[in-house]
């Protein structure tokens, strides 16, 4: 009994230094590039020696920060890290090697990189160097943050969260596409977070058209955070006057536009800043196809995707099937029969209501929910 006690123990050890890794490791999130955002910590008789993340830029590695914080003291000690250092010689060498050379003594990981340059391989390298190496430790929390990078490598599509904001009737627009104001300031808030955690934020033409939106991230300290935009546009109308076109230079703006859209048009934004990504339209509903669309944004190196709307748009992605996660906010009011429905016509409860989605977490933001 006395040695099982110390196993829980020791269990609930790896599991709280992980946590803490994976907590440094969403520094990161959404200023890594294609590179996935790990944390990595270092841990002697029980102190923290060494903390790092992935740089921006995606370089250096998280494992290489916490180690040259640690200096001498990385000798014997245990490394929790978010995900199975790497072990190829790619823009930086290999961590597995500066792991071992640093005379790290135990390896706890939460999961393996699925990177065909490394899958694996990292752990091999420490245990054949004589690391103990051990998998497994907060799964969940690291595949979830990961899942852009996870998802990369394994079906070349970014992690796509969708936002909806809608009122007590389920409306995001009041009629004519009059945009009101659904949700409060802490709301306001965790969406400009949201955004500055993501490569791109995506809006359909609709939405441009009726809002001109600027989806930049507005917080203090983070100005510089603005995520690539990206705007579903098959026939190129955005305005040459738009918030969006007028800021192509200052923050990317992606437009995807399939074989109707006019040269003369893209030749046009292009001139302005904007690029235009040409994607093939759907074959059974108007529009692009979300799949190819996700595919372009990929190859182009997008790993975590907002989509915030409208309601064609959001419609399109639902149906693609596609959507890993919703961010529903609710507000308070309602909008009225006549308002604009989120989802363009398709019932939301044909998601809250389906055994297809689960929620996850839930949560007050002042007078709304998420
Ligand atoms: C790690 N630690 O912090 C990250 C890793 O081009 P490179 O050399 O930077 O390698 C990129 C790959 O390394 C990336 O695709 C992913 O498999 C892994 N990312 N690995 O050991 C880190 N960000
Ligand atoms: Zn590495």
């Amino acid at each position: 009994a006395k040695v099982e006690k110390a196993a829980k123990a020791a269990a609930a050890t790896d599991r709280r230094f992980m946590q803490l890794a994976l907590t440094l490791g969403r520094r990161g999130l959404g200023r890594t590039g294609t590179n996935p955002a790990v944390g990595a910590v270092l841990v002697k008789d029980g102190v923290i020696v060494g903390r790092g993340w992935t740089q921006d830029g995606g370089r250096p590695h998280a494992e290489v920060e916490a180690l040259a914080r640690a200096g001498e003291a990385a000798r014997g000690a245990t490394l929790y890290v978010t995900l199975e250092p790497c072990s190829h010689h790619g823009r930086s060498p290999p961590c597995a090697d500066a792991i071992i050379a640093a005379g790290v003594a135990r390896v706890v990981s939460a999961i393996e990189d699925p990177n065909p340059l490394v899958g694996g391989q990292g752990h091999g390298k420490l245990r054949a160097a004589g690391i103990a190496v051990e998998l497994g430790v907060c799964v969940e929390e690291a595949a979830r943050d990961h899942a852009g990078h996870l998802l990369r490598v394994r079906e070349q599509r970014p992690h796509v969260v969708l936002k909806l904001a809608v009122s007590t009737d389920d409306k995001i627009a009041a009629d004519g596409r009059k945009p009101v104001a659904i949700t409060g300031e802490a709301a306001r808030a965790r969406v400009h977070l949201l955004r500055a955690q993501s490569d791109a934020i995506l809006v359909g033409i609709g939405t441009v058209l009726a809002d001109d939106p600027e989806l930049t991230v507005r917080l203090p300290g983070m100005a510089k955070q603005s995520p690539i935009r990206v705007v579903l546009d098959r026939a190129l109308r955005i305005p040459g006057d738009s918030k969006l076109v007028h800021s192509a230079r200052a923050t990317p703006l992606w437009l995807m536009a399939s074989e109707i859209a006019e040269p003369a048009a893209a030749a046009r934004l292009g001139a302005a800043g904007a690029e235009v990504i040409r994607a093939p339209d759907c074959q059974r509903t108007p529009g692009l196809d979300i799949a190819a669309v996700l595919a372009a944004l990929s190859e182009k190196g997008v790993t975590r995707l907002l989509v915030e709307g409208g309601a064609r748009a959001a419609r399109a992605f639902v149906e693609s099937g596609l959507v890993d996660e919703i961010w529903l906010l609710r507000g308070d009011k309602a909008i009225g029969e006549d308002g604009v429905d989120a989802l363009d016509g398709l019932p939301l409860a044909s998601i809250t209501a389906s055994s297809a989605w689960r929620v996850r977490d839930s949560e007050r933001l002042g007078p709304d929910t998420l």
